[in-house]
């Protein structure tokens, strides 16, 4: 049921196309409403949109301090090891992206660098609903709190009624989150970007959300930074006959249950290995709990492509920049110099996505809709600012001044000029 595509048809179809998620008009236009309103209402707009969405109103919009104690209480023990030891590996991981400030000294006369500080206050936000996902608190808030983010805010809409999903009070207490909140949608978005008497604002919104979360974060951008617009999720595996098809045909699926948008994509040498990866598909579908899902994404959004060498694979892959990229290969390590645009990538036939996914270490919020051209995953970069700095003694300026004075006068700045003519002879020699 996945469709096979001639190499051009895949380029028209998936990577000529406008891939990109746009912010549809309709959700934008609910956004800016309930934007508007929290920005101007505080509080009390919060309470009537989380009434009419999410159709209740919590006693109080912080999980408290008992709150988080008793969920560790609702999550079998099993499960906290497993994310204690990915958390482990997260914080390992992103651990080597912390950089120091940079020095540099031309002379003893002038001193210039780039002052490293991590965004202070940082948002993130966490779906509630099918898409309810510890590994997400893990990815988003462990390289913020290495950052040194002084204040990290998750909100999440609430369940049943009064409480958060328990695991992900959870996830959010293993990474080290400051405080969380029980709201989600758009009035999480605006609350988070103005701040409400109730919810303080934040400098930075991060963390993946539906289309009306997706138009929120659009439309707050600019008063606060956010990560990115995630577009439909993407797998590209690159497989010659050395692969196995049961392997290929799994990791489609894990892709493809996300959701009925996700692009899952097999570049191969084979046609044997086309045979027989849509006939595991069919077979590993049957007892799939999210087949209806998986078999729709695999179906409109999937394809093979047979390539006549790996060189026309790899070149396919890098023009399609998916967001996660497999190698299906012997000797998969030989071929990384070949990768130029991928958001993550694994290599191997004991390598799956599901092993980043949750684990490994790499953060598994990625560049999507062929953004890996010019961007990367999510990283400890992502909540620090660099201040760059200069120092320069009145010598040091003197040697620079003519130089300057001379392109101010070429921009017809003669104010700037001035500045450092007015600062020359001097003799203060400071
Ligand atoms: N594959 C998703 C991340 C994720 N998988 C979360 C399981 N949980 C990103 O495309
Ligand atoms: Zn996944």
């Amino acid at each position: 049921m996945i469709p096979t595509y001639q190499i051009q048809a895949f380029r028209d179809n998936f990577i000529n196309k406008n891939r990109r998620n746009q912010t549809d008009e309709q959700y934008r236009q609910v956004a800016k409403e309930v934007i508007d309103a929290v920005r101007s209402e505080g509080d009390k707009a919060l309470t009537k949109y989380v009434e009419k969405f999410d159709r209740f109103v919590p006693a109080n919009w912080e999980v408290t301090k008992d709150e988080r104690a008793q969920a560790w209480q609702l999550v079998d023990q099993t499960t906290i090891e497993a994310l204690k030891r990915a958390a482990s590996n997260i914080r390992d991981f992103h651990q080597k992206q912390l950089q120091n400030s940079r020095f540099m000294q031309t002379d003893d006369a002038i001193i210039s660098g780039q002052l490293f500080r991590p965004i202070e206050r940082v948002g993130i936000y966490v779906p509630g609903g099918t898409a309810c996902y510890p590994s997400s608190v893990l990815m988003n808030a462990i390289p913020a709190i290495l950052a040194g983010v002084e204040e990290v805010i998750m909100v999440t809409p609430a369940r049943n009624g009064e409480d958060i999903a328990p695991i992900l009070s959870v996830a959010a207490d293993i990474a080290g989150v400051t405080r969380i909140f029980k709201v989600g949608g758009i009035q999480a978005i605006a609350a988070l970007a103005y701040g409400t008497p109730s919810i303080p604002s934040v400098d930075k919104i991060v963390g993946p959300g539906n289309a009306y979360v997706a138009a929120a974060k659009s439309l707050v951008f600019g008063d606060v930074g956010i990560d990115m617009i995630a577009g439909p999720s993407e797998v590209a595996i690159i497989a010659d006959e050395s692969a196995d098809p049961t392997f290929i045909a799994s990791d489609l699926i894990a892709q493809a249950e996300h959701d009925t948008n996700v692009r899952a994509c097999l570049f191969t040498t084979s046609e044997k290995i086309i045979a027989a990866t849509k006939e595991e598909v069919a077979k590993q579908l049957e007892t799939l709990p999210r087949k209806d899902i998986a078999q729709a994404a695999l179906t409109n959004q999937g394809a093979v492509v047979l390539c006549d060498n790996l060189e026309e694979a790899f070149d396919l892959s890098n023009q399609f920049a998916p967001e996660h990229l497999e190698i299906h290969l012997d000797n998969a390590l030989a071929y990384v110099g070949k990768i130029k645009n991928a958001g993550s990538v694994f290599l191997g036939h004991y390598t799956p996505e599901s092993l980043g996914d949750y684990y490994a270490g790499p953060n598994h919020v990625l560049p999507t809709s062929g953004t890996a051209r010019f961007s990367s995953g999510l990283s400890v970069d992502d909540f620090i600012k660099k201040t760059t700095f200069i120092y320069y003694s009145e010598q040091a300026l003197s040697q620079a001044s003519e130089d300057v004075i001379t392109i101010a006068n070429e921009e017809d700045l003669i104010g700037h000029a001035r500045a450092v003519e007015k600062r020359q002879n001097k003799g203060g020699g400071k």
